[in-house]
This record gives structure tokens, sequence and C-alpha cells, in this order.
């Protein structure tokens, strides 16, 4: 069976996804895209030389018969409403981060997922996915450093053109919020954030960076450095150190140069060549999943302790105190999203 995916929003990670389920990915047509922006989607059929459908909205895209499944790609205020009419419709959604930009709203999702009675939604936390990632959870789970004690992570983008208000924290951090708590098989207990000096390439107003220190139920301390606006490079860095040994995320390979009296290696400045390859297993396997009628990644639960988490942050960011978090027991409708 081939899968017929329905698009909405066809930015920039909506443009790349249907690149990849169209070139990439095998098991998956895009049948049909929108956009509130329509001539950028009819633009994108055109250059992807596709055979898909451009409808007037998201709504008419998730009720169209003509679509098995639903990836939702507009920008972040937008998802709620589309994860919701797609469970109503009860087809799979594939919906990019944050699941909704309010912890009410993810839970909003999960209530009505739950009374659906199967899940449908899966979010995109892609770093699972990532080679380097599973890497050092292996040696973590394998006892290869003892117990973890402490993360040190840094989320460095070059510039950050979108990102206003406290976006560091609810839309780029997000993404160290889902890994580490996977990465730890352990939630949160406590935000607390830190404003370092500011650069003065940040746009007027805005924070940049932030250093935000999380704690874990199990008492491991993260520190995460956000700092979307230091201008080398996009530099994802993860650093766990444990009883006996400390163990690193490893970097993207990169030429070893040894030219002009330098020794050195290359820093990737896109978040798309980053974790490209992650993206390819994240929706491949979404497609095979949703064909078989499963869902297995990150799921609408993962989602609403990430926009607890990231409220917290934000909490502690402007009161200036430690935030505790806390995150009831995971439904067990949600228990074998354990096993990712
Ligand atoms: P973008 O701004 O390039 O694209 C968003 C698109 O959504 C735009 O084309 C816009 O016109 C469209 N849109 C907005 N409201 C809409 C509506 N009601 N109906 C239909 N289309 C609508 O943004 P970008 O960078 O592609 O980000 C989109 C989403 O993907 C965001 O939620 C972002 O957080 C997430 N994202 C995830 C990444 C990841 O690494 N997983 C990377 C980049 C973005
Ligand atoms: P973008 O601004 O390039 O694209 C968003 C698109 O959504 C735009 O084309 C916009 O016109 C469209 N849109 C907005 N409202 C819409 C609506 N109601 N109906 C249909 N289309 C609508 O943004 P982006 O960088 O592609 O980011 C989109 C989402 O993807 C964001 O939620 C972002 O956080 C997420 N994202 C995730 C990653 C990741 O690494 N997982 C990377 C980038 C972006
Ligand atoms: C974007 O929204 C993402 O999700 C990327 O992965 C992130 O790192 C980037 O800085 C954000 O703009």
């Amino acid at each position: 069976m081939v899968l017929k995916i329905g698009v909405i929003g066809t930015g920039a990670i909506g443009q790349d996804h249907i690149h990849r389920i169209s070139n990439t990915l095998s098991g998956a047509k895009i049948v049909a895209v929108t956009d509130v922006n329509a001539e950028q989607a009819k633009a994108v059929v055109n250059n992807e030389n596709m055979d898909a459908k451009v409808y007037e909205n998201g709504h008419d895209v998730i009720n169209s018969e003509d679509v098995d499944a639903v990836i939702v790609t507009s920008w972040g205020p937008t998802h709620e409403e589309f994860v919701l009419a797609s469970i109503a419709a009860g087809k799979p959604v594939f919906c990019e981060k944050p699941l909704a930009t309010t912890a009410e709203g993810c839970k909003r999702i999960v209530d009505a997922e739950i009374a659906h009675g199967k899940q449908l939604v899966q979010v995109g936390f892609m770093r699972r996915y990532d080679k380097g990632y599973r890497a050092l959870k292996h040696v973590i789970e394998h006892g290869r450093i003892g117990e973890p004690l402490m993360v040190h992570c840094a989320h460095r983008a070059p510039s950050a053109p979108g990102c206003t208000g406290d976006m560091a924290l609810t839309d780029s951090f997000p993404h160290e919020i889902d890994v580490l708590r996977w990465l730890l098989n352990d939630d949160y207990v406590s935000a607390q954030v830190i404003l370092p000096r500011n650069t003065r390439f940040a746009a007027e107003g805005l924070q940049d960076p932030h250093i935000v220190l999380l704690e874990t139920k199990q008492g491991i301390r993260v520190d995460t450095e956000i700092f979307v606006n230091c201008q080398y490079g996009y530099d994802i860095q993860c650093q766990v150190v444990g009883e006996t040994g400390i163990a690193s995320l490893p970097e993207p390979s990169s030429v070893l140069m040894r030219s002009e009296a330098k020794l050195s290696t290359e820093i990737l400045v896109d978040w798309k060549d980053r974790f490209i390859d992650s993206y390819d297993v994240e929706l491949q396997e979404w497609i095979n999943c949703t064909v078989k009628g499963e869902v297995n990644g990150p799921s609408a639960w993962d989602g609403y302790v990430v926009a607890v988490t990231a409220d917290a942050c934000v909490k502690a960011k402007h009161t200036g105190q430690i935030v505790p978090i806390s995150i009831q027991e995971r439904p067990s409708f949600y228990i074998k999203q354990l096993v990712l």
C-alpha cells in the first residue's frame, strides 16, 4: 500500500519533508498540500513536479477522501487546531514540534486522542532518530560511564530571524527537553534560567543567550546554553558526565583538513543539514508504522511533557526563581511509547 499524505504548511521544513518523501523515502506519496500562502504551495507542487492537489485550507486537506495521513508543518500556533481536526477525522498525523504552543493545548490533544481510543499522533522530535544520540544512549544504558550525574549541552544557531519573545525556550530548546528525557529515561522536577550578558547580534529587546538548568527525578543536573545568534555555525553539543567516565555526542563527520598552516574541520551552519539523516529515518519509520496502523515515535504525551517543561522555563526566566515541574504519571494509554 502506498500511503497518501496531505501536508499543511509548505514553508522551510514542509518543503524539506515533501522533498524527502517524494525523492528519498519509500511507501508514500504526497497527494495534497496547503499553505496560507497559496502561491507558495502551488510553486512547491510545480517545483517538485508532484501529482498533488492544492487545497484551500488545512481542514480541506484533513477531510479529503484522498488523504490517508496528515503532516503538519505550518507554524507552531496552528498545530493544535490541525492535530485536533486530524484526530476528529480519525487520521494519523505527524506534527512538527511544538505539538501546541501551550501545555493546555497539548493536554487537549492528549485528551482527544485518549477519547478517540487509538493513538494517531506523532511529534517531530527527530533527534531520537539520530545515530549519534542513539550511540550515546547505548553507551549510557550499557553502564559504560556508570550512572549519569550531570549533562552539559549547547544549542547554538548562527542567527534566528523568526525568533521572537521566548521562542528560544519554547521553539529551540524543546529538542533538548525531549531528547534528554529519552536519553536519561527520566523526567524533570525543576527549572531555573540564567540570563548572561546579551549579544549585540540579538534583535532589539530579545535575550540571547540563555542558560537553562534542569533537575531530573533521579537528581541528574542538566545545563544547556541556548545561543541562537552565535554567528559561527549550527552547533549541537551534549556531554554526559557519569560516575566512571564521560560520553559526548559525536560531531557530524567532516573531512579533517591540513591546509594553509591549519588543522581544521567544518562546522555546519544550517539545521536542515545537521539532522538530515534523522529526518529521513524518522519519517520512513512513521510511514512504515502508519501503514501498519501503529504509532511508535514520540507521542502526544511526549509533546505535552515538553510543553509543561518549556512553560516552567519561561516562568523561571521571568521570575528569576527555581520553578518546580510537576508532571502526572504517564497514562497507561501511552505506556508502550517507552520502547523508543
Ligand atoms: P516556515 O515559516 O518556513 O513555514 C511555515 C509555513 O506554514 C509557512 O509556509 C506558512 O505560510 C504556513 N502556514 C502558517 N499558517 C498556516 C495555516 N493556517 N495553514 C496553512 N499553512 C500555514 O516554518 P518552518 O521553519 O518550516 O517551521 C514549521 C514548523 O516546523 C514549526 O513548528 C517549527 O517549529 C518546525 N520545525 C521543526 C524543525 C525540526 O528540526 N524538527 C526544524 C524547523 C522547523
Ligand atoms: P516556515 O515559516 O518556513 O513555514 C511555515 C509555513 O506554514 C509557512 O509557509 C506558512 O505560510 C504556513 N502556515 C502558517 N499558518 C498556516 C495555516 N494555518 N495553514 C497552512 N499553512 C500555514 O517555518 P518552518 O521553519 O518550516 O517551521 C515550521 C514548523 O516546523 C515549526 O513548528 C517549527 O518549529 C518546526 N520546525 C522543526 C524543525 C525540526 O528540526 N524538527 C526544524 C524547523 C522547523
Ligand atoms: C527550528 O525550529 C528547529 O526546530 C531546529 O531544529 C532548531 O534547532 C532551529 O534553531 C529552530 O529554528
